[in-house]
């Protein structure tokens, strides 16, 4: 599927199922085990928007090309293209920009902040930057054969200090989280399922059948209860923005309320609001 502002995807591929109700964005550099570069980011931050502002869509499916053509090897991303690491951060391979980037941190946002599941279909490697966007999906589904993690991070000077690791801990706790950080060792997709580091190991070939009967499942459900719980799970851990985005759809359900209503029509008639109807609930 095309994304507005890019004529061609070269880094990502993104698709949506028949029904347009699922999207599919995978990164598609499987010679550098999907490592990204900024147009990487660029490609997946536009297309990850482009299916959040879609009112269909309910379910991402976030991803990995491969097999690698030059090994053969599966990889859900590597993190950061270390070949173009600058000292500011991550290059435009045409020097388009003076100034690094770290705007992977962009996208991990917009999946904590989208009101849609998205979820990590991790064919392969998740290691490093690629094993922190895994951690920020809602949901993870590895591969039993090729499902593979490393955080990297301390290995090559790098850290997540956000949802990479902090959130990571909440998720594995304390004692696994500091392992997987301060060792680097690499980990199956047996043992991350026991740490609780993702939701389900599947036959490799089953993966993306799997995945999108998950994706179908939560489209059976109600979108408001799931924005809502999307948003309920992540509050406690996002301080003010968590309360913000929260509140945001607390506003947008109260609305649809005739109290609401009576509100804005009294402004808009140039009267005293009529609030008798509305008891003070208790
Ligand atoms: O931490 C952050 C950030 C933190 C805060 C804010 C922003 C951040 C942004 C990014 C990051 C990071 O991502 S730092 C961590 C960067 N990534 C890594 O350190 C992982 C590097 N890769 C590996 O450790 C391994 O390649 C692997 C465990 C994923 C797979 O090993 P395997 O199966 O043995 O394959 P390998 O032979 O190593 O890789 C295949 C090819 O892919 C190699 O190319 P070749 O040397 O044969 O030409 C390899 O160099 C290349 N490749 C793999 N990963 C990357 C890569 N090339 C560039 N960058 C990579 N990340």
């Amino acid at each position: 599927k095309p994304v507005a502002g890019f004529d061609s995807l070269t880094d990502i591929t993104y698709h949506q199922d028949t029904a347009g109700r699922v999207a599919r964005i995978a990164f598609d550099r499987p010679e550098v085990r999907n490592a990204f570069r900024p147009h990487t980011v660029d490609e997946l931050y536009s297309a990850l928007d482009d299916a959040r502002q879609n009112a269909r869509i309910g379910v991402v499916l976030l991803t990995g090309n491969g097999p690698s053509a030059r090994d053969g090897g599966w990889a859900f991303c590597s993190g950061g293209d270390q070949r173009i690491r600058g000292r500011d951060g991550y290059q435009y391979a045409d020097g388009s920009t003076s100034t690094g980037r770290l705007h992977v941190l962009e996208v991990q946002r917009l999946i904590r902040f989208m009101p849609k599941v998205v979820i990590a279909v991790i064919p392969g490697w998740a290691a490093g930057g690629g094993h922190s966007l895994h951690v920020v999906c809602d949901l993870s589904i590895a591969s039993a054969e090729h499902g593979k993690f490393k955080q990297t991070d301390a290995d090559v000077g790098s850290f997540d200090g956000g949802y990479g690791s902090a959130y990571f801990a909440r998720q594995v706790g304390q004692k696994a989280a500091r392992e997987v950080f301060f060792l680097a060792r690499e980990y199956d997709a047996k043992r991350a399922l026991e740490m609780g580091a993702i939701n389900a190991v599947v036959p490799h070939a089953d993966l993306e059948r799997v995945a999108l009967e998950w994706a179908n499942e939560i489209l059976g459900k109600s979108p408001t209860a799931i924005r809502m719980l999307k948003f309920a799970f992540n509050a406690v851990d996002d301080g003010m923005v968590g309360q913000q985005v929260f509140a945001g759809e607390a506003t947008r359900l109260a609305y649809g309320t005739d109290e609401a209503v009576e509100g804005r029509d009294a402004f808009l008639e140039k009267r005293e609001p009529d609030w008798s109807p509305f008891p003070w609930q208790f």
